[in-house]
C-alpha cells in the first residue's frame, strides 16, 4: 500500500475506533498517523508474519492514549486481520484502549506518559553491548516531554552513545488540558536535544518526503542518540477536529464520523 494511502487508512480505521467504543484520544492518533505510516512502510526493518523476529527493529510507541493508530497501522501493515479492529474497547477483547504488549508487534505497553523513552534507552543499551544491529524507535507526545523521566534518559541515551536509538517528538502543540507553550514552554526543544548531547533534525509531520529522509538520516554510526521533532496538528486530516482541545477526550458522534470519513476519502 502507498504510504499516503496507507497514513489515510490509519486515520480512518482510528476515527472508526473511537467512535464505535465511544473512547477518546483521536485527535493525538491524526497527528502521528504520517509517521507511523512511513516508519512501518519504509524504514523499520519488521516481519508482519514473524513479528519476533530477532533482527527486527524495535517501537516503542510511549504515546500510548493514543493506541488506535498503531493498532490500525499493525492491522493494516498485516500483523493481524484489519477486521480485528472492530473489537476496540469491547468486553474481552485485547485491544484496549491504551496500547497494549498482548497484540503481535507490539513491544511493550504504554499509557502512563514518561516510561516509553528510559525503555527505550536500557533496549538500545542492551543492543549495544550484545553487538546487536536492531535499532530501537521511539515515539513520544509534546506533552508528554513534561514528564521528568524523559529528561534523564536524554542525558542516559548521550552519555552511552545511543546511536541506535531514534526517538520521534510529536509537536502537535496541544496536550490534555491546553497548549503545551502555556504548561510547560518546550521551546526552543532542537536546541535543547542538542544541549543534551543528540542530533536532532526538525522537520514538517505532514510531509510523507521529508519524514522518509529525516528518518534515512539516522545513522547507527554517528555516537549520538537521534532525535526528529516532527511539527504537527493535532486532528489532522478532518477540518473540524484541526487545532481542536476538545478532541483530546471528546469521540467523533456517528455523524460527525460520517463528515471525517468523507473528508478523508
Ligand atoms: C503519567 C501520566 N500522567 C497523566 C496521564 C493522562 N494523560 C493522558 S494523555 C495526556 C496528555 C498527553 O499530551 P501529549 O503527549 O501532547 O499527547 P497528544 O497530544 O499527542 O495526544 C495526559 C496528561 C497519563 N496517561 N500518564
Amino acid at each position: 500500500m502507498k504510504t499516503e494511502l496507507f497514513a489515510k487508512q490509519i486515520r480512518r480505521k482510528s476515527l472508526e475506533m473511537v467512535n464505535h467504543a465511544n473512547a477518546s484520544h483521536v485527535a493525538g492518533a491524526l497527528s502521528i498517523a504520517d509517521v507511523l505510516a512511513v516508519l512501518y512502510n519504509s524504514i523499520m526493518n519488521i516481519d508482519p508474519e514473524n513479528p519476533l523476529m530477532e533482527e527486527r527493529d524495535y517501537l516503542i510507541y510511549s504515546k500510548g492514549h493514543t493506541c488506535v493508530a498503531l493498532y490500525a497501522a499493525l492491522a493494516l501493515k498485516g500483523f493481524y486481520p484489519v477486521s480485528d479492529l472492530d473489537t476496540y474497547g469491547k468486553k474481552g477483547s485485547p485491544f484496549i484502549s491504551h496500547v497494549s504488549s498482548k497484540i503481535p508487534g507490539v513491544e511493550f505497553s504504554t499509557g502512563s506518559l514518561g516510561h516509553g523513552l528510559p525503555l527505550a534507552c536500557g533496549l538500545a543499551l542492551a543492543f549495544k553491548r550484545q553487538k546487536k544491529k536492531n535499532n530501537v524507535y521511539c515515539v513520544v507526545g509534546d506533552g508528554e516531554m513534561d514528564e521528568g523521566s524523559n529528561w534523564e534518559a536524554m542525558l542516559f541515551a548521550c552519555q552511552n552513545g545511543l546511536d541506535n536509538l531514534c526517538l520521534i517528538v510529536d509537536v502537535n502543540k496541544l496536550q490534555a488540558m491546553g497548549k503545551t507553550v502555556d504548561i510547560l514552554d518546550l521551546e526552543n526543544i532542537t536546541a535543547k536535544f542538542e544541549a543534551f548531547g543528540w542530533i536532532c533534525r526538525r522537520i514538517d509531520g505532514h510531509n510523507l518526503a521529508e519524514i522518509e529522509k529525516s528518518l534515512s538520516l539516522f545513522s547507527t554510526s554517528s555516537g549520538k542518540p537521534f532525535a526528529v521533532i516532527c511539527d504537527t496538528i493535532k486532528g489532522k486530516g478532518v477540518s473540524f477536529m484541526e487545532g481542536e482541545l476538545r478532541y483530546h477526550y471528546a469521540p467523533p458522534t456517528d455523524t460527525q464520523l460520517q463528515e471525517a470519513l468523507n473528508e478523508l476519502n
